[in-house]
């Protein structure tokens, strides 16, 4: 498959006449002039500013989970966690950004690890932020007071301006993945930070956070909390309600109903309860399980995901590029390059998310599917 796109329209060079010896000296000195007065004629960068399509500079990248986990190992036993660094977290870097830890313009991802009876000191920043459990249980994040068991498939919020710190009360280390806007909120100049207290919580740890038991009823909300809020109230999506809500998307599927998203391929998305929308201002969070062999259609989109497989294996087909997926691998599709995923023998579950509602906010999304699926 192609990057080509069948609506592209065609660049034309931008050629003027061939200078004059004297002409050319005459624009040597102007152009020289322009560089020390910090301006730049438009003329010769049209092409680069307005290509016809997206064209990245983040490049489609996989990491390996093995080594990210050794890594997050090696890292305990060297990086104590404490206020200050305030997290231990190894940030994926895209090959294409030039080196700050973005994995996408506007999205970070890291694996955080914590090992047992350490805490990772509450603090609060503007950027929105989520944890997403590959495995283990044992650590409790605190927001705002709440204590939020982590167990394995779930996804924690930590929505922008809330309180947060993590402890592990177990007796097993913990890594999760953590996603955040981060990136966005440094190109924007918008972001703000404050540590919090340093008194652990005395919180017993109850099954449940405060925040599931006035909002995880499917279809329910508390008369008490009228109107509408831009993050989700929501700490913790169980992973018994994601698996439940996929496996009977497959079960219509096989008994001859709509529900899923194409053949073999169940999907769902975290919704904000109070809205219906995405769980987030900034960043859309899904999961997608596909049966043995399963195959998505190729699609452009404007905006960045990031994939982790949950479990299973998978190819992943990004441009002219694939990308062979086991568990815990993460891989980032960059924007407008082509993606389309194939299940492997067993099948594959992977979580995944997005900064696409930021795109839909502001009426600039987009997508393609080259087959006109
Ligand atoms: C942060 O607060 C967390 O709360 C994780 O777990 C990663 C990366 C940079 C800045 C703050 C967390 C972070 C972070």
């Amino acid at each position: 498959m192609t990057e080509s796109t069948d609506y592209a329209a065609r660049h034309v060079e931008f050629t003027a006449p061939e200078p004059t010896p004297e002409e050319q000296a005459e624009l040597d000195s102007m152009y020289a002039r322009m560089d020390e007065l910090h301006m730049k004629p438009l003329w010769n960068q049209i092409g680069g500013l307005m290509p016809n399509a997206p064209e990245p500079q983040a490049v489609a990248h996989r990491w390996d989970w093995s080594e990210l986990i050794t890594l997050a190992r090696r890292a305990s036993d060297l990086v104590p966690v404490g206020r200050g660094g305030e997290r231990r977290a190894i940030g994926l870097a895209n090959p294409g950004l030039g080196g700050p830890t973005y994995i996408a313009p506007t999205l970070w991802a890291a694996i955080q690890y914590l090992a047992p009876g350490e805490n990772a000191p509450a603090h609060r920043h503007s950027q929105n932020a989520f944890r997403f459990v590959l495995e283990g249980e044992g650590v409790w994040t605190v927001v705002n007071g709440d204590a939020v068991p982590m167990r394995r498939g779930d996804l924690l919020l930590t929505p922008g301006w809330n309180f947060h710190g993590h402890h592990n009360i177990a007796t097993e280390p913990m890594a999760w993945l953590d996603g955040l806007d981060i990136p966005f909120a440094h190109q924007m100049d918008s972001g703000f930070f404050e540590y919090g207290s340093e008194r652990l919580t005395d919180e017993s740890t109850p099954d449940h956070s405060r925040s599931e038991r006035l909002w995880a009823h499917p279809g329910l909300r508390p008369v008490a909390f009228p109107g509408q809020a831009s993050a989700s109230p929501l700490g913790r999506y169980a992973w018994e309600h994601t698996d439940a809500a996929l496996r009977d998307q497959l079960a219509l599927e096989d008994a001859g109903f709509p529900g899923v998203v194409g053949p073999g391929h169940a999907a769902i998305r975290y919704t904000n309860p109070t809205t219906g929308g995405d769980v987030m201002s900034t960043i859309r969070a899904e999961f997608h399980r596909l049966r043995p062999g399963a195959v998505t259609t190729p699609v452009h989109e404007v905006g960045n995901r990031v994939f982790q497989v949950f479990e299973g294996s998978a190819t992943i087909r990004i441009g002219d590029e694939v990308f062979g997926l086991n568990h815990g691998d993460v891989v980032n599709v960059p924007s407008w390059r082509p993606w389309s995923l194939e299940a492997g023998p067993e099948g594959v579950d992977l979580f995944c998310f997005s900064d696409h509602p930021i795109f839909e906010k502001l009426d600039l999304a987009r997508t393609y599917t080259p087959e006109g699926i």
